[in-house]
């Protein structure tokens, strides 16, 4: 039986750092200039979803169809759009409590992962200078298959040599969520939607929270 997390993996957009904005400015310039809009709520359903993916939500909800060369080009365009705001990130932008709470896992020695299907997630990580933190990072670079497939995460929890069950995620996709449920881990949403209600536990966010307390109610859950 669990008596002890090891690990924590972090999911990157909507978790430690939203740039979710960044990605609708940019996909929404895209959309413009093939000629039609999308809502943020559509932009809702790319979050957690891998770059070649979105390209193609998008182009579905256009009602627009390319070649795989010219939707090469359109998922370069876009990154090379989305990169020009990534350039201006710095750590103003981390999300609130995530430092105090990295700070909380190294005094305890819980071993620290990223799990993000972002190509960029060094780039980020590296421009708002939280890269020391993370022991493994498994990013879009890494995987074949993006969320809810599991491979991220227990890619990662190889990587730390930590157990599944040792591990618990912190996402705020629901696609995200499935996957960490389905790599038996424990799963956290972040965020109040009500889509996050697979995971083990939801909170907004990670102010005013510590490790030992999230510990706590997780492993709580697995004693009933
Ligand atoms: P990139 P996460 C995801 O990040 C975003 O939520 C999603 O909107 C984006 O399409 C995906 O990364 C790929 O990003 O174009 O930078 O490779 O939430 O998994 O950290
Ligand atoms: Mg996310």
């Amino acid at each position: 039986m669990n008596n002890k997390i090891k690990a924590c993996i972090f999911d990157l957009d909507g978790v430690i750092v939203d740039t979710a904005k960044y990605h609708f400015t940019a996909w929404r310039n895209l959309a413009n200039q093939l000629g039609f809009d999308f809502t943020e709520k559509e932009n809702e359903k790319l979050k957690g979803v891998s770059r070649v993916e979105s390209l193609n939500l998008i182009l579905q909800w256009g009602g627009l169809n390319f070649s795989d060369n010219i939707k090469r080009q359109l998922a370069t365009d876009k990154n090379e759009d989305y990169l020009s705001y990534i350039k201006k990130m710095n750590a103003d932008e981390i999300l609130p409590g995530v430092v105090p709470f990295l700070d909380e896992l190294q005094k305890l020695n819980i071993k620290i992962a990223l799990g993000s299907a972002s190509k960029n997630a060094v780039a980020i990580l590296k421009q708002v200078g939280l890269m020391d933190y993370f022991e493994s990072i498994i990013d879009g670079t890494k995987v074949v298959n993006g969320k809810p497939h599991p491979e991220g995460f227990l890619l990662a929890a190889s990587e730390l040599g930590v157990a599944p069950s040792d591990c618990v995620v912190f996402e705020d996709a629901p696609k995200g969520v499935q996957a960490a449920l389905a790599a038996e881990m424990f799963a956290v949403g972040i965020g109040n939607d009500d889509d996050l209600s697979a995971a083990h536990l939801v909170m907004p966010n990670f102010e005013k929270k510590n490790f030992k307390g999230i510990e706590e109610k997780l492993l709580s859950l697995t004693l009933r």
